[in-house]
């Protein structure tokens, strides 16, 4: 034995602690107990600081965050337009993309639902939208890193679903 492990120094800390908060407890029962009137009282009082607390906590949330929320803006879709076209079970992509370029893929479904999400070379989801048949979904990007990106299907579309691949360069 080479002395307590860090582990049991610290349980026997905390027990201590735990213990300490349970004696002090124990020691407010010594006195005869708050009438019913003060109790709810102070615990009103308490309750309407939290609320109004809470309610300015929002507020200045809202305030700080709402004027970057992304809904009902659209977004612009300048730059090369690249068209994508799933099917069960394949993609038709581009082979190359621009990197450092604004550009936007049109993507849409020669049959049913699919989803078009797109894999960086360390395998992070990067972007993704539906592919919907008759429908065209922008997705506008901006590539900062060149490499080999992967298509995966994100939408169970059918028995090969899951082999739904595809894949395109980024130079
Ligand atoms: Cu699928």
């Amino acid at each position: 034995m080479n002395g307590a492990s860090p582990v049991l120094i610290g349980f026997l800390v905390a027990a201590a602690a735990i213990l300490v908060v349970m004696a002090a407890i124990a020691r407010t029962t010594i006195e005869p107990p708050e009438t019913q009137a003060v109790v709810t009282s102070a615990g009103y009082q308490l309750r309407k600081g939290w609320l109004w607390a809470l309610a300015a906590a929002a507020v200045v949330a809202l305030a700080i965050s709402l004027p970057s929320f992304p809904y009902g803006k659209s977004a612009t879709l300048t730059g090369q337009h690249f068209t994508v076209i799933a099917s069960q079970y394949s993609f038709e992509l581009p082979p190359v993309v621009p990197a450092g370029k604004n550009i936007v893929f049109d993507v849409t479904s020669k049959d049913v639902n699919h989803g078009f999400g797109i894999y960086d070379e360390r395998g992070h989801l990067i972007a993704q939208v539906q592919a919907m048949p008759d429908y065209v979904n922008h997705l506008p990007l901006r590539f900062s890193v060149k490499g080999h990106y992967v298509v995966r299907c994100l939408e169970y579309c059918g028995i090969a679903h899951a082999a739904m691949q595809g894949a395109f360069e980024v130079r």
